[in-house]
């Protein structure tokens, strides 16, 4: 295993490294904090191994993370009063943006943003608004942003279709066979809904909705708040910062903040928060109202209710596989986190009439 510090001392950090310690809890990249000194006392930096076994590409991230800064910020400054943060990249000594260990996997440093917090669940309706806010004011800044300017950094993110294809053949020959009951609700599962995955790419296909920059994983962990002011200020981990659809951002945001017993939950105490729908789309939808389409509006309740789904088998499907994806942290683990996606999609499901309402009321004509 590469020594973080070792990694640590060959980027360009404007002072001496006091210390680097490992960091947040996402389950994908290996994140650690850095923290340094100079003569005005002491500063936090971002240090990150992207995880091969999922970017096997990440010199396009990097590509993605230039681009998106080169668009945004401009916009930042002639808008002083938005208060909006973007981590940037911190060289090496050599200058370049990253540089790899021994094994070939990328690292990279960025700024930290100091004076926020982020939360695994949403707690209130008050937080929920401003996560809707976040997320639309992200998507206005970058509604504008020639897709083809970004790389595909995770081919088949989001596209449900793709996921049952690599879990139907996972089912047929499972490295790793399992027939617990959990296991056999699973596959039911997702047997009684195949059709039901086709509905955003089937959209896309049609010309209803269309393809344009998302961050494709905007669940609250990822989205930075103000400890002062409470306010949204920030989304991070735009590793999967891609051409997508709105779509896969919103029903991932709603997925993902309406289910406050979060995703390790026990299976009876998951719900879908409708209070918390309405409020995140009270958030959401006035930043996007220029640009959003009767077919976006129509395509809400779908999209949260698929990528509840998707999230469900891409766990499950991980666990047949042999856990060589999402960092658990026991065997099961990810066994159990796709029922608690199923729960939550049965409770979305039971819910449909109530969030097609909460639409139809704050859709603008
Ligand atoms: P992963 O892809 O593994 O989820 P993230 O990029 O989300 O990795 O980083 C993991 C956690 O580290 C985040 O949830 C957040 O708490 C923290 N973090 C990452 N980047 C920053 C940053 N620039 N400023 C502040 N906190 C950060
Ligand atoms: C992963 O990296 P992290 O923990 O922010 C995953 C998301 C899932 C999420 C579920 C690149 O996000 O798609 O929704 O776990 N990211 C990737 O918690 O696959
Ligand atoms: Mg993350």
């Amino acid at each position: 295993m590469t020594d973080p510090a070792a990694i640590a001392s060959q980027f360009a950090f404007p002072g001496e490294i006091l210390s680097v310690r490992e960091y947040g809890a996402g389950h994908v990249n290996s994140t650690y904090l850095v923290q340094i000194t100079d003569d005005q006392g002491n500063l936090d930096f971002i240090l990150q191994r992207l995880n091969p076994a999922v970017f096997p590409e990440p010199e396009r991230i990097m590509h993605n993370l230039r681009v998106l800064n080169d668009h945004i910020r401009p916009k930042l400054l002639a808008h002083p009063t938005l208060r909006w943060e973007l981590p940037t990249i911190i060289p090496t000594r050599s200058g370049a943006d990253y540089c790899r260990d021994q094994a070939g996997a990328l690292w990279r440093a960025q700024t930290f943003i100091a004076d926020t917090e982020s939360f695994a669940t949403i707690i209130s309706e008050a937080q929920a608004e401003e996560a809707g806010r976040g997320l639309g004011f992200f998507h206005a800044l970058i509604h504008d942003l020639p897709v083809q300017l970004l790389h595909d950094t995770l081919p088949g993110f989001h596209v449900t279709p793709a996921y049952l294809s690599q879990y139907a053949a996972l089912a047929a020959a499972p490295p790793r066979p399992d027939s617990s009951t959990a296991a056999l609700f699973c596959h039911r599962f997702i047997a009684e809904r195949k059709e039901a995955a086709e509905v955003l790419e089937t959209a896309r296909a049609q010309g209803e909705l269309f393809p344009c920059p998302i961050h494709g994983d905007p669940k609250p962990s990822n989205l930075l708040f103000a400890r002062n002011t409470g306010q949204a200020i920030s989304l991070i981990d735009l590793d999967t910062v891609k051409p997508g659809l709105l779509h896969y951002d919103l029903g991932d945001c709603l997925r993902s903040c309406c289910n406050p017993a979060g995703e390790d939950a026990d299976l009876a105490g998951v719900s879908f928060n409708l209070g918390f729908c309405a409020a995140i789309l009270r958030g959401y939808l006035p930043q996007v109202a220029p640009f959003f389409s009767a077919a976006d509006y129509h395509y809400i309740y779908d999209a949260v209710r698929l990528l509840a789904f998707e999230l469900g088998l891409r766990f499950f499907a991980d666990h047949l596989a042999g856990d060589v994806y999402f960092r658990s942290r026991r065997p099961g683990h990810n066994l159990h986190r796709a029922t608690v996606q199923f729960a939550l999609c049965r409770s979305i499901e039971a819910q449909k009439n109530e969030i097609r309402k909460i639409v139809v009321a704050l859709q603008r004509p």
